[in-house]
């Protein structure tokens, strides 16, 4: 058993003009596919080989850096595709919007962190929107770390996440991250990050 890059449920011209599809390509095939084939050659004959990447990554703090780096990469790159699938609401709803309420006041308030934490982190990483203890928290990691990990300085099960790292957005917009992470909002698919708060 080993893990699969996941194909993605829309064309790499999907997101354009916000995120290109030669970004989309290089992205989905040689970042994520190289981080799911170094991921099952790093587990190949170890003690880790046939657990679920969520078990895996809890771990993250005794595991080996090649299995740390590359599963963190695997899993953050699905999630990442999953909450940038076209279609579905434009604006968080229900219970979702009631827990951004509770945690952050407004929507906006939630965008102003969320943006804060993705272009405040130096360097490769993520920022993140988590589920801690049922409350709703932002938080960013540095390289292919995240939330699930035991290492992670905020723990939590991820519901949001956007990848900021230069290859994610450098073709587009070069060094402006800033602007990535505004047209990143703008392509949120808020059933998805619903379906993970609910799920
Ligand atoms: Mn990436």
């Amino acid at each position: 058993m080993s893990f699969e890059l996941p194909r993605l449920t829309y064309a790499y011209t999907a997101l354009e003009p916000y995120i290109d599809a030669r970004t989309m390509e290089i992205h989905h095939t040689k970042h994520h596919g190289a981080y799911t084939a170094n991921l099952n050659n790093a587990l190949h004959g170890g003690a880790w080989e046939g657990k679920t990447i969520e078990e895996i990554l809890a771990s993250a703090g005794t595991i080996s850096a090649a299995v740390r780096n590359n599963g963190g990469g695997f899993y953050n790159h699905n999630l990442y595709w999953e909450i940038l699938a076209p279609g579905g609401a434009r604006q968080p709803e229900g219970v979702l919007l009631d827990a951004i309420h509770d945690a952050f006041g407004s929507v906006a308030a939630l965008k102003e962190a969320f943006a804060k934490a993705a272009v405040t982190r130096f360097g490769s990483g993520w920022a993140w929107l988590l589920l801690q203890d049922n409350k709703l928290v932002v938080s960013s990691t540095p390289n292919q770390d995240n939330p699930l990990m035991d290492v992670a300085e905020v723990k939590g099960r991820p519901i949001l996440g956007i990848d900021v790292w230069e290859h994610a957005y450098y073709l587009n917009y070069q060094n402006r991250r800033p602007d990535y992470v505004e047209a990143f909002w703008s392509l949120i698919n808020w059933d998805e990050v619903a379906r993970k708060f609910n799920g």
